[in-house]
C-alpha cells in the first residue's frame, strides 16, 4: 500500500490546470471567508488546499485584470485596457507570448470558456456573422466557448471557435455601442417591457434582450441569443466537457463564471434561496459551478493530479446598475469583509479578492498569508508546466510557486494596484501609497470610495487594514520612497 509520501514521490510533476475567474466577487462573500451564505464546494477547495488572505487582482475592473493574467504584463503598460464593449477589437497583440501560449507550447490542451472581456475580432468593430479572428485561438487557447464581454453588454450570445453559437445566417447580427440600431425595444424607449429596471441614472438602459435591457445596440441573431437562466449552466457543462475531452494529457483550462456580476440572474434552481436577494443566490450558483468542476475532476479519477487555482477578477459591488434587490437583502453579509472601498476603487477591497489552490498531489491545506499578487500566476503556472518562455514574456510576472503551492510564506517584494481612474498604489512593507489622482473621489451611484485624492495617501495596513488613517502627513519620508519605487516600476519597460 502506498503511504502518503510514496503518493507524493509518485504525483506527475506537470499538474492539468484549472484557472477559474469569478467574476466581482468579494474578499468577504465566501463562508470560509466568513461570508454569511454558505458555499460548500468552495469552502472543500479552501479545506483542501491554501486558502490565501492577502491576495490582490491587478486592477479593480475586469479587462485590466484579465489582461494582466494573460500576459503577465501590468495592464496600465498598454493603452487599450479598460472595461472593453463587446465589440472591442482583442486587446491582447497576437504576437504577445500569453499564458495560454506557454501552457500550449508545454504540451498541454488549452480552452478558454465562459467570461471573456478581452475583444475578439480587428481593429474597427467585431463582425459576428463571419468567423471571428484574432481570437482567444490566436493567443495560445487550442478551443474557446465565451461569453464576448459582460453579461450586461450586447451582443448577448455566445461565441465557438470564431463562430456565433445557434446564428441563422438569415438574420445576421449587427452590434453599435454609440446608435439604436434595429427596432428592438431599448430600456430608455420602453421601460414597460423591461422585467429587471436599470437602478436610477445608471446606464443599462439600451437594447432589451430577455426583458433585461443592456449596454449597447443590437439586433438580429434571434437564435442565437442566450437564456439568462441557463449561463451557468452552460459555462459549467462547456467546462466539464473540455476536462474530459483533456482527461488524457495535460490541459489548462481558462475558465470565467458570469457570476456574481450584473445582471444578477439565478436559475430558478437557486432563486430565492440564499435569503440574501439575487446576489446572494448568483453565490450559491457560483458555489454549485465549482462544484460541478470538483465533480468532473472526481468521476474522471483526475482530481489528485489537478491543480485548481480559484480567484476574482476585481472586488465586490452591491448596486452595480440594475435594481435587483440586493442592496436590500445584503443584511448582515459583508461581501468587503473589514475593508474599504470596492470594485473601481483603489481601496483595498477593490483588489484583495479570495484565492484557492488545491492540488491534492503536492498542496497542503492550510491559509496562507504571502502577500501575493495575480501578476504572478502567469510565471508560476509556467514554472510548474515545465514551459520555457522567450526573452520578453510575461514582463512584470514573476515565479512564485512556492507560495501558489504553500511551500513557503514570503511575502512579494511590492504589489501594485490600479482602480477605474487608472490611479496606482503601492503596497510594501504593510505600508500602501496610494499616488494623487485627479478622478472622482466616490462614485454615489455605486455608493463606493474610489480612493482618488489629489494627495498622496499612506496608509499603514498592519495596524490600520480599514485604511480609514492617511498618514502621509506624518511620514513624508516613505511617502516619497514609495512613489520613488512606483515610478521605478512604471519607468521599467
Ligand atoms: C460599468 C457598468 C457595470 C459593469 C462594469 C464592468 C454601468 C453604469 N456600469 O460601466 O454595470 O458592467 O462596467 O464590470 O453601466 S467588469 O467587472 O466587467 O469590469
Ligand atoms: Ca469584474
Amino acid at each position: 500500500m502506498l503511504g502518503g509520501c510514496a503518493e507524493r514521490a509518485d504525483a506527475p510533476e506537470r499538474p492539468n490546470v484549472v484557472f477559474i475567474y469569478a467574476d466581482d466577487l468579494g474578499i468577504g462573500d465566501l463562508s470560509c471567508y466568513g461570508g454569511r451564505i454558505p458555499t460548500p464546494n468552495l469552502d472543500r477547495l479552501a479545506g483542501e488546499g491554501q486558502r490565501f488572505t492577502n491576495a490582490y487582482a491587478t486592477s479593480s475592473t475586469s479587462t485590466p485584470s484579465r489582461f494582466g493574467l494573460l500576459t503577465g504584463m501590468y495592464p496600465w503598460r498598454q493603452g487599450n485596457t479598460g472595461i472593453r464593449p463587446g465589440n472591442s477589437e482583442l486587446i491582447i497583440d497576437t504576437a504577445c507570448y500569453t499564458l495560454a501560449d506557454a501552457m500550449h507550447d508545454a504540451g498541454y490542451g488549452t480552452g478558454a470558456v465562459g467570461k471573456w472581456h478581452l475583444g475578439l475580432g480587428p481593429v474597427g468593430g467585431t463582425d459576428f456573422n463571419v468567423e471571428i479572428r484574432p481570437d482567444a485561438r490566436d493567443i495560445g487557447f487550442d478551443y474557446e466557448y465565451v461569453i464576448p464581454a459582460t453579461v450586461d453588454r450586447v451582443p448577448c450570445v455566445f461565441v465557438e471557435n470564431g463562430r456565433v453559437v445557434g446564428l441563422d445566417p438569415a438574420d445576421p447580427i449587427t452590434v453599435d455601442y454609440h446608435k439604436k440600431v434595429g427596432d428592438w425595444p431599448t430600456g430608455r424607449e420602453n421601460p414597460e417591457l423591461v422585467r429587471m429596471h436599470p437602478s436610477p441614472n445608471h446606464g443599462h438602459d439600451n437594447t432589451i434582450v430577455n426583458g433585461i435591457p443592456r449596454i449597447g445596440f443590437m439586433t438580429g441573431g434571434r437564435a442565437a441569443l442566450w437564456v439568462d437562466e441557463g449561463i451557468a449552466d452552460t459555462i459549467a457543462l462547456k467546462a466539464s466537457r473540455f476536462i474530459a475531452d483533456h482527461a488524457e494529457r495535460p490541459f489548462f483550462l481558462y475558465m470565467g463564471t458570469n457570476d456574481v456580476h450584473v445582471p444578477r440572474v439565478a436559475h430558478p434552481r437557486f432563486e430565492g434561496k440564499s435569503g440574501y436577494g439575487s446576489r446572494g443566490d448568483v453565490i450559491l450558483q457560483l458555489d454549485w459551478t465549482v462544484g460541478r468542476v470538483l465533480h468532473t475532476l472526481d468521476s474522471l479519477g483526475i482530481a489528485d493530479r489537478t491543480l485548481v487555482v480559484f480567484t476574482s477578477d476585481n472586488g465586490p459591488v452591491i448596486d452595480d446598475g440594475y435594481a435587483d434587490g440586493a442592496v436590500e437583502h445584503l443584511g448582515d453579509h459583508t461581501p468587503m469583509a473589514t475593508y474599504r472601498g470596492g470594485k473601481y476603487s483603489l481601496f483595498e477591497a477593490g483588489t484583495r479578492v479570495p484565492l484557492l489552490v488545491r492540488w491534492p498531489a503536492r498542496v497542503r491545506p492550510g491559509v496562507q498569508p504571502a502577500l501575493f499578487s495575480q501578476i504572478d500566476i502567469y510565471r508560476s503556472l509556467a514554472v510548474l508546466a515545465g514551459a520555457e518562455l522567450p526573452e520578453g514574456a510575461a514582463p512584470d510576472s514573476r515565479d512564485r510557486h512556492p507560495e501558489l503551492l504553500g511551500e513557503r510564506q514570503e511575502d512579494r517584494e511590492y504589489v501594485i494596484q490600479q482602480n477605474l481612474a487608472n490611479a496606482l498604489s503601492i503596497l510594501c512593507d504593510g505600508w500602501k501609497y496610494l499616488e494623487p489622482s485627479k478622478g472622482p473621489r466616490y462614485n454615489a451611484l455605486v455608493d463606493i470610495e474610489l480612493g482618488n485624492h489629489p494627495a498622496p495617501q499612506l496608509y499603514d495596513l498592519v495596524d490600520d487594514p480599514g485604511e480609514r488613517r492617511n498618514l502621509a502627513g506624518e511620514h513624508p519620508e516613505r511617502v516619497a520612497e514609495l512613489a520613488r519605487r512606483l515610478e521605478a516600476v512604471k519607468a521599467e519597460r
